[in-house]
């Protein structure tokens, strides 16, 4: 698939605010946050949507769970609760096609959304 800014930010060619890190992950705060707290988690391998997850993807994409949860224990949110989602292509409201976990919380958030 072709680079998204999250590839040039995986290679720190531009900034972000990053949250955590290792060889598998990247989470960064959102530059455009929709509730008090929102961080991206994204893989670094490059995949496109959530279609394009191939079997041995499978870890991967839980390690992306794994992620955004010691990221909210270690925040202190966990308890409280937050939101761990992935927008898929145009009706999900995607716009960067590199594959990522929004993480939303501190408030109590809306359901559904629509
Ligand atoms: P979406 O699910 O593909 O719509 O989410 C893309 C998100 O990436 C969105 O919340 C943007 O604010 C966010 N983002 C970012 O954090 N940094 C960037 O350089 C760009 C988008 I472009």
């Amino acid at each position: 698939m072709s680079d998204t800014i999250f590839s040039k930010i995986i290679n720190k060619e531009i900034p972000a605010e990053i949250l955590y890190e290792d060889d598998l992950a990247l989470a960064f705060k959102d530059i455009n946050p929709q509730a008090p707290i929102h961080f991206l988690v994204i893989p670094k391998k490059p995949i496109a949507t959530i279609n394009d997850i191939q079997v041995e993807d499978k870890a991967l994409v839980g390690h992306l769970y794994w992620v955004a949860a010691t990221i909210a224990k270690e925040q202190g949110f966990a308890e409280d609760g937050y939101r761990a989602v992935m927008n898929c292509n145009e009706d999900g409201g995607q716009t960067v096609y590199h594959i990522h976990l929004h993480v939303l919380a501190g408030k109590a958030l809306g359901w559904p959304p629509y």
